[in-house]
């Protein structure tokens, strides 16, 4: 590949595989603390932060290459004012976050986790699950993940209903306006949109009452999408009946009262980590850097 320099200087935020790593290393200078001025690309996570404190630091940066498809925590537009290309790795992973929200709906639904500890602990005893299908699967972004979930939900839903910015004439479902409309009229509320200011604890109080006492909620998400304190006591008051959730908070902070409950499942933020996904998203990260440095246009700029 045509570098201008040997080695740039990189900056690795986050964890990377030892694939990922060893092609970065082929390539740059990786620092993983204290990157010298000279920094001319950043690798991050889906939760990285790069803002005005850090891009002040490296004003030879020229490109954000997020390993992941979330960027909240990228200041986009003052990366953007710099002059700094950001990409991240969209479609690679959408079928692998999908299918962990089917997952961790089914698991809540029918108790799989909570029944697969009592049979390790010696117990048969089976309580009730609620039947997964014939339910109205209500799902908040109808981005990529969305339409992926929405495609394996449909099959069994008794209907899609979705919020999303504007309504999609394409989507075979019945769009709310808002959250708190969306969480009246489904039964399983899966969170699928991008974090930010914009949602942020956009899953409150209101729409966890709104979702009802035989509502589940998903999240593969964001966990600051969820006003966790609320869910935690909708969860507790019974306002809720069950929640599947891959995305906290303050991760990895997982809060004790959620451990306690056997009606939530837990997930240590994996929506992407299957071998293949992984694969794919180190490959288009590289093939980002790759054609930054070859004076080519990138593959995937947001
Ligand atoms: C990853 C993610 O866990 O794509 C995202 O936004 O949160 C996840 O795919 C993360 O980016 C791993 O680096």
């Amino acid at each position: 590949m045509a570098h201008e320099t040997a080695h740039p200087d990189l900056y690795l935020l986050g964890g990377a595989s030892p694939t990922l790593e060893a092609a970065l290393a082929a390539r740059f200078t990786v620092h993983r603390t204290e990157p010298p001025a000279t920094t001319r690309a950043i690798v991050g996570g889906g939760s990285s932060v790069v803002d005005t404190t850090l891009l002040d630091r490296l004003p030879a940066l020229e490109i954000i290459a997020i390993h992941g498809v979330g960027y909240d925590g990228v200041d986009l537009a003052e990366a953007r004012a710099r002059g700094v290309a950001v990409t991240t790795t969209p479609d690679v992973l959408t079928d692998d976050v999908a299918d962990l929200a089917i997952g961790l709906m089914l698991a809540v639904q029918r108790r799989l986790v909570a029944n697969d500890r009592a049979v390790r602990k010696g117990g048969w005893q089976v309580d009730l699950a609620r039947r997964a299908s014939g339910r109205s699967i209500g799902i908040f972004g109808l981005g990529r993940i969305g339409r992926a979930i929405a495609a394996r939900a449909a099959p069994f839903a008794r209907d899609l209903q979705y919020t999303a910015r504007s309504a999609k004439p394409d989507f075979a479902g019945v769009f709310h306006a808002d959250i708190a409309s969306l969480a009246v009229a489904c039964d399983v509320l899966i969170i699928a949109a991008p974090g930010g200011g914009a949602t942020a604890r956009i899953v409150d109080a209101d729409v966890l009452e709104a979702l009802g006492e035989d509502g589940i909620l998903i999240n593969i998400a964001r966990g600051s999408l969820v006003d966790e304190p609320a869910l935690v006591a909708a969860l507790q008051a019974g306002k809720i009946a069950g929640a599947g959730l891959d995305v906290f908070a303050d991760e990895p902070a997982v809060p004790d009262a959620l451990k306690a409950m056997d009606q939530v499942v837990l997930s240590p933020h994996q929506g992407s980590a299957t071998v293949d996904g992984r694969a794919a998203m180190a490959a288009l990260v590289i093939a980002n850097l790759d054609a930054h440095f070859g004076g080519r246009p990138l593959l995937t700029p947001l």
